[in-house]
């Protein structure tokens, strides 16, 4: 299945531009808190947790034989730079959240990265084709430096919401904020809403 990001799509490239941001134009900042982490994919994994029927962790491999997805469209940060007609290809985290099957208290997610990283959002905001774990950028593997071997893809939030290298998507009944969350981030960071910080 392919999703695309064109549905919502503004007819002028300034309409596209949330309040506050510029246009990145070919560039790609990297902003990380953490060391970029060496990538290895003979232990990478991914898992979906908590409030689930049944965990799920995949491998590299398995992870690449569920139905792939990409997202075509903008990304915006907080510290004011929007990149327009990105693609990303990976996975919905529809998919995954299907396998493991959330129970009916499921409302917040919880991302963790193996570097300590995490980020909060609710449920909602990662259901309904609107997130991702992805692998790729523009049709090549995503560099360590962007969060590859995977990161989370969350492009109608602000970006700190797409954790890189995700390993853990944590499903919780109560909100818990995440590491920019508890240092002042806003807690949804909806940029057409310009909800930078709380
Ligand atoms: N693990 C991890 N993921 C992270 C961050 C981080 O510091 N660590 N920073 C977030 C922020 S604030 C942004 S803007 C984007 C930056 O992604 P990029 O370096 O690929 O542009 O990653 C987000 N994901
Ligand atoms: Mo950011």
């Amino acid at each position: 299945m392919e999703t695309t990001g064109f549905t919502g799509r503004r007819t002028t490239r300034s309409d596209r531009l949330p309040p506050g941001q510029y246009d990145t134009g070919s560039g790609w900042p990297v902003l990380a808190a953490e060391v970029t982490p060496k990538p290895d994919l003979a232990t990478w994994s991914m898992t979906v947790d908590g409030q689930v029927e049944n965990p799920v962790t995949w491998t590299w491999d398995e992870i690449h034989e569920l139905p792939g997805s990409t997202y075509r469209g903008d990304i915006h940060c907080v510290t004011t730079w929007s990149k327009f007609d990105t693609v990303f290809t990976g996975v919905s985290v529809d998919t995954l959240l299907e396998a493991a099957g959330p129970l009916p208290g499921a409302a917040f997610l919880l991302a963790h990265s193996s570097t300590g990283y995490s980020t909060n959002m609710p449920l909602s905001d990662v259901v309904g084709g609107k997130a991702w774990v992805v692998w790729e950028f523009d049709g090549r593997p995503l560099a360590p430096n962007h969060g590859g071997p995977a990161r989370l893809l969350v492009p109608h939030l602000y970006f700190w919401k797409s954790a890189k290298w995700v390993d853990r998507l944590e499903l919780l009944q109560q909100d818990q904020p995440g590491f920019w969350e508890v240092r002042g981030y806003h807690d949804r960071g909806d940029p057409w809403q310009e909800q930078r910080y709380r």
